[in-house]
């Protein structure tokens, strides 16, 4: 299987994050990448290639124009006020305020574009962000090309993104545009199955009322785990999108078993759609030693899902989402590509 990997991903770093009760380094920092890009060369995945520039039509078809447009700004905007440190919004438009206006402050801006303050500019973050979507275009293109998988090695990750706003560490929806561009290529129907331990809600957002992208969520249960206000399983999807957006809540402490009956269900009714390719959100933040996660995944169960996904028989695309335990991001990472090879 081949990689698409950028260097880029290394400028978004130092990064400043808001947890409960206290303002920490970011926990989604440039190791991740590099821990991951290391174990493909030394377990010979196969080849790196480096990602081919794309302009933001791509973007645009998934995220609105003006959002998109806002996000290379964000920095010079920043420094232009004369602040420093990390770029993160502090005040949303919630319930009962106006969401329709943009206001002419960056600081107010970033919360106008955003859910929450995970989503954190520095000097190269735009770089990155960039970057993480020509990688996702870029290994999308391999699929399509007739590769039965390939590997986007995206950093930032996406799937928190949703049409207008950024946050939980995610920009540009990679898989969300990925899955685009397959339909804007010919294909009539894509699967985005989403393995992350958090529950993607900007992929759901964006995809609700869609019957030609199904999404799959298997995830921490939003009643006690973030992003807390997306994810229950009763959301189905609505008009031409009713049924196409399936849930998968679980409680803390789930392990390997109960996991993995979640993705039995999710293969399923995955493989009853029949989809033209599927594109795999792959967080492994599921793992026991995650830091800021909490199911019980162990290192040899991600070999298994990659297995699981590869009898689907279908055209894969694996985009890089979450995964905290730096250690052993690359084995777990890694081994659901071994482990979709079956090797
Ligand atoms: N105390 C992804 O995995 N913060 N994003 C959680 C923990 C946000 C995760 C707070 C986590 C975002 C792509
Ligand atoms: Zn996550």
């Amino acid at each position: 299987m081949k990689t698409v990997f950028s260097p880029l991903h290394a400028g978004h770093a130092g990064q400043m994050e808001l947890v409960t009760a206290a303002i920490v380094p970011g926990f989604e920092k440039p190791s991740r990448a590099e821990f991951i890009r290391s174990r493909v060369e030394s377990e010979k995945l196969g080849p790196i290639i480096a990602p081919v520039e794309h302009d933001l039509a791509a973007a645009k078809r998934i995220h609105k124009a003006d959002y998109i447009d806002f996000l290379p700004t964000v920095w010079p905007q920043w420094t232009a006020a004369g602040f420093k440190g990390s770029a993160m919004a502090f005040t949303w438009p919630t319930r009962g305020l106006r969401g329709d206006v943009p206001p002419q402050r960056i600081d107010a801006l970033l919360g106008y574009y955003s859910f929450d303050a995970g989503a954190t500019f520095v000097e190269g973050t735009w770089a990155a962000i960039k970057s993480s979507y020509d990688v996702a275009l870029t290994a999308a293109a391999l699929v399509k090309a007739g590769e039965r998988s390939a590997f986007a090695l995206c950093r930032p990750p996406g799937h928190h993104a949703g049409a207008a706003f950024m946050g939980g560490y995610c920009f540009i929806n990679n898989a969300a545009v990925a899955a685009q561009w397959f339909l804007d290529q010919g294909a009539s129907r894509v699967s985005i199955l989403d393995v992350d331990y958090h529950h993607g809600n900007g992929t759901q957002e964006i995809f609700y009322d869609r019957g030609d992208v199904q999404v799959i969520n298997l995830h921490g249960d939003p009643m006690t785990e973030y992003p807390f206000f997306l994810g229950h399983a009763d959301e189905r999807g609505a008009g031409d999108g009713e049924g196409f957006n399936l849930n998968y809540p679980m409680p803390f402490g789930t392990g390997w078993d109960a996991w993995n009956a979640s993705l039995e269900d999710a293969c399923a009714k995955l493989a009853a759609y029949a989809p033209d390719v599927v594109v795999v959100s792959l967080g492994v933040d599921t793992f026991e030693k995650d830091p800021i996660s909490q199911f019980k995944l162990k290192s040899a169960d991600y070999p298994k899902i990659g297995r699981r996904i590869a009898r689907l028989g279908l055209p894969t695309l694996f985009v890089m989402e979450g995964g905290y335990a730096v250690e052993e991001i690359g084995i777990n990472a890694v081994g659901v590509m071994t482990g979709f090879e079956d090797r």
